[in-house]
């Protein structure tokens, strides 16, 4: 008999559809600490993972794993436990991150970008025991950001990946089911806050061995993490975990520059790996890659965000790999381009869906198919992808269909065969480079200025970034005017994540309505010069 979810708040796979998945032998009993536990069994003395300052095997992995999950433990940690984990690439991340799995507990995936808004909000939201950070990252004084949500959201606690709790023991496999709620992933959302997505062992662990196997990982896999390794593409497609899969070696690196990226692939053989389309344009167009070695690179994955037809035709010349392009979302759906694909789909399209039971609909505004060939919304439903976010049925309802369809807000053409290209975007967000953006969430953040009357932020084309963030302000009669660096300033005592800040300000007279009470976003760009 399973024991029930440990998770409140969780929109389940219906039954049906469950058994279905299991049949098809997608959704396993295997959970992510087993995924460990299997790799140590295997290949104790394979490296595991590297990173600035220690190379550990999978046997260090794992015991160092266990002195946590019994450090953690002894502090009252247990199955099911929500913990927010804000960690940049260490081997520590890992490490929590797998000793929380043994344990049963629940991680709340932040990224180090994360200020006091979203860190607090994470935490209220779940009804986290915990936070595990770091003392200072990028010169940023992470300690004392969970030092004060601690003061604000009671019965959180700081655990500082310096000094990690460490006991001498064991803990037995079983801690969670395959169908708990693993972690929490987090969504860019398109409205308020950030939204919390619930990936089960089963339904995650089935994308990652797809993945592995599609991405074509072995033993002798080197996978460079230098986006955040929390974010679903470089922890999932195939990531991280499709490198303990698959018994290969993980590099994590918190330095995103050329420089270090190239040491790192000449370094330790780096075969593949994960960015979105500036990182990528930025190895690229460094003054550093003629000279560099990047002979081992077998893969560079790109996605998270459009990628120009003239940058994707670079990657083979210039580095001298080959190129896979990947469409995916931390609420399920991930699609790539195959080692078999033709240039042309390589480079146009953002590939297929991993799963056969991948349902895809592409419809119109009424929610009808178009036909192939058109654009249209793109709607999905299959064996990894959400049927709801955690504790947001408002929001639910408008993301998913009746019929528990999830509403990407992608704007895609179809081909025959299943490759998909994405060509639009119907959901109001912002895709700064890869990170996700709800403008009404920085909106309401600058509407709380005195000075402030009214705003409205969009996406504006940026060269490198794809897009940028905008925000059109009016001000308030009987106050200065709200210069951009006293905005910024407010935003940041706000505690909002630096990559949700403005790039830029417009001060305008009035914001064009739609008439229903609403910003005409598209009329904003005739809205009148910025005074500033
Ligand atoms: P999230 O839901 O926050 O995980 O973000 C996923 C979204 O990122 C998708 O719904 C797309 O809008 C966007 N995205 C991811 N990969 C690509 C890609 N290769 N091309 C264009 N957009 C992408
Ligand atoms: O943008 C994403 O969220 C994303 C991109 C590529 C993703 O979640 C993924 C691959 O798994």
């Amino acid at each position: 008999m399973t024991r029930p979810l440990t998770l409140t708040g969780v929109v389940p796979y219906p039954p049906a559809a469950a058994a279905r998945y299991r049949a098809a032998g997608y959704w396993t009993d295997e959970t992510l600490d087993d995924l460990l536990r299997s790799a140590v069994a295997d290949a104790p003395g394979a490296t595991a993972v590297v990173d600035a300052v220690r190379t550990l095997s999978y046997a260090e992995l794992d015991d160092w794993v266990t002195r946590v999950a019994c450090g953690l433990r002894a502090r009252g940690l247990g199955r099911g436990d929500r913990v927010v984990v804000q960690l940049p690439n260490r081997a520590e991340l890992v490490v929590v991150l797998f000793a929380l799995f043994r344990l049963g507990a629940v991680p709340v995936l932040a990224l180090p970008a994360h200020r006091r808004s979203e860190i607090e909000h994470f935490s209220r939201h779940t009804r986290a025991v915990a936070i595990v950070t770091c003392a200072t990252h990028a010169g940023f004084d992470h300690a004392a950001l969970a030092t004060e949500v601690a003061a604000l959201v009671p019965g959180l606690r700081v655990v500082l990946a310096e000094d990690l709790p460490e006991a001498d023991g064991d803990v037995p496999p079983g801690a969670a089911d395959a169908s708990d709620v693993a972690f929490l992933q987090l969504s860019g959302g398109s409205t308020g806050r950030p939204k919390l997505i619930p990936r089960t062992h089963a339904d995650y662990l089935y994308s990652v061995r797809e993945s592995a196997r599609i991405c074509g990982l072995t033993d002798r896999s080197v996978l460079l993490a230098v986006l955040p390794a929390v974010h679903n593409f470089p922890m999932s497609s195939p990531g991280f975990l499709g490198v303990v899969h698959a018994r290969g070696t993980l590099v994590l690196s918190a330095d995103a520059s050329p420089a270090a990226t190239f040491r790192l692939v000449a370094e330790h053989g780096v075969t593949i790996v994960p960015a979105v389309p500036p990182l990528l344009l930025s190895w690229l167009n460094s003054p550093d890659r003629p000279a560099a070695d990047l002979s081992s690179l077998e893969l560079v994955q790109v996605g998270g965000a459009p990628l120009a037809r003239t940058v994707a035709a670079r990657v083979q010349p210039e580095l001298g790999c080959r190129l896979q392009q990947v469409f995916g979302m931390a609420e399920g759906l991930v699609c790539y381009t195959r080692d078999d694909d033709d240039e042309q789909t390589v480079l146009t399209t953002q590939g297929r869906p991993i799963s056969a039971d991948d349902e895809v609909l592409v419809v119109d505004d009424d929610d009808r198919p178009v036909p192939p060939g058109a654009p249209g919304h793109l709607l999905v439903r299959g064996p990894y992808t959400i049927r709801g976010y955690y504790r947001e049925p408002e929001h639910d309802a408008r993301a998913f269909t009746v019929d528990g369809f999830y509403r990407t807000g992608d704007v895609v053409v179809a081909r025959g065969d299943g490759a998909l290209t994405v060509v639009g975007r119907a959901k109001d967000q912002i895709n700064r480079g890869g990170e996700k953006i709800a403008p009404q969430e920085v909106e309401e953040h600058l509407l709380t200025h005195p000075a402030v009357h009214d705003v409205s932020v969009v996406a504006e084309p940026d060269e490198v970034l794809g897009e940028r963030v905008l925000a059109y302000v009016v001000a308030r009669g009987g106050h200065a005017e709200p210069r951009p660096v006293e905005l910024r300033r407010h935003l940041a005592a706000r505690g909002l994540a630096t990559y949700k800040v403005p790039d830029v300000f417009r001060l305008v007279v009035a914001l064009p309505g739609t008439g229903v009470g609403k910003v005409d976003r598209t009329r904003l760009a005739a809205a009148g010069e910025s005074t500033w």
